[in-house]
């Protein structure tokens, strides 16, 4: 048996957790033969809802959980880790605006990388999926000067998943049977999931579906899921979000196939003229735990007008929170 792994969990009594801790604790994300120790952080108030999911936990009896900790000190929480999930986050409240959330997130997301900074394993990998995502990434990262900027992701592997899904379902295919999909940007409305490279069953997506279905259909639906979702269910995703997490966190950690790419948000390379250093999700590949973005895909005028559309917002959500940078 090899030696356990420490994760930690954000907002550990939260919705997506309540789905991500037990397939972290079923070896869901590195396997049948990697034992975990399981880091669970939140706020007061929570704790008592905390106790509880740490209780069904134990009635798993998962052979590969060593130990559950439980803490409401992130210096705590993240004490070793080599992997974490910041799920926590502030929901939007009544009369909340934009901006308002922003701030008080952006607050959550400073402490913790400064104790990530302090306490962490060196090579931790953190996933951000705590709203605002990928500018919640953005400020923990700034904020964890001792960790490489590479060391931090932001959650855009919900939006590539429904993308896929979406293509394959139209087509008639299984979504193993669809590649090379991408999403461009900001993990909200304004994201771009492009076609233009996809393949079904081999073929150009854009040979097999109408470009007006793409246009039309495609992208409005993908950019409003969660909305969509919202209404059905009263509540917002939450299985698929940690089944996301799990997805995004595996491929950072395993590695990614050669003939398919996954979408990440990622600290920008300057790759397609996104302005370096904001947190933007691009097609990646992923070797020996190193995401390298896949360059040289060519771009046309549509598709180039909808990945500035993203990098502005993403720049617009910035230039909110920048005293915190
Ligand atoms: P919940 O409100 O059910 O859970 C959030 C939990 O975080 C709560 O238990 C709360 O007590 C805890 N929390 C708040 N502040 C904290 C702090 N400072 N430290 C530790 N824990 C803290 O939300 P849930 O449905 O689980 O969603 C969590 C976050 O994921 C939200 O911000 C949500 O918007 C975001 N999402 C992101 C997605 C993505 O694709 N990136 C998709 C799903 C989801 O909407």
């Amino acid at each position: 048996m090899k030696t356990p792994v420490h994760i930690a969990v954000t907002g550990a009594a939260g919705n997506i957790s309540y789905s991500l801790l037990f397939r972290l604790a079923a070896g869901d994300l590195l396997g049948p033969d990697q034992p975990v120790i399981l880091h669970l952080l939140e706020i007061p108030p929570a704790m008592k809802a905390l106790q509880g999911v740490v209780m069904e936990l134990s009635d798993c009896a998962a052979p590969l959980l060593h130990r559950v900790e439980i803490t409401d000190d992130p210096y705590k929480a993240f004490k070793k880790a080599d992997y974490a999930f910041l799920v926590g986050a502030r929901p939007r409240g009544a009369g909340m605006e934009r901006k308002d959330l922003l701030v008080v997130n952006a607050e959550i997301f400073s402490v913790q990388g400064k104790a990530l900074n302090e306490v962490a394993n060196r090579n931790v990998k953190v996933l951000v999926t705590g709203n605002p995502a990928n500018t919640n990434a953005l400020i923990a990262l700034r904020n964890a000067p001792d960790l490489r900027p590479e060391n931090f992701s932001a959650m855009s592997r919900l939006d590539h998943n429904r993308a896929l899904s979406q293509l394959a379902e139209k087509c008639g295919v299984l979504s193993k049977e669809v590649k090379n999909v991408i999403v461009w940007g900001n993990h909200s409305a304004t994201q771009y999931p492009d076609l233009h490279h996809a393949e079904v069953k081999g073929a150009n997506a854009l040979s097999v579906v109408d470009y007006e279905w793409f246009t039309d259909e495609f992208i409005p639906k993908v950019q409003q899921r969660g909305t969509e979702i919202i209404n059905a269910r009263g509540q917002s995703s939450a299985a698929s979000a940690a089944n996301a997490a799990v997805d995004q966190m595996r491929d950072w950690a395993l590695g990614t196939p050669e003939d398919n790419w996954v979408s990440m948000g990622i600290p920008s390379d300057g790759s397609y003229g996104i302005e370096q250093g904001l947190v933007y999700s691009f097609p990646v590949r992923v070797t020996n735990g190193e995401i390298s973005v896949v360059k040289g895909l060519d771009i046309n005028d549509f598709s180039l007008r909808n990945m500035r559309a993203t990098e502005a917002e993403l720049k617009e959500e910035r230039e909110i929170i920048k005293n915190l940078l």
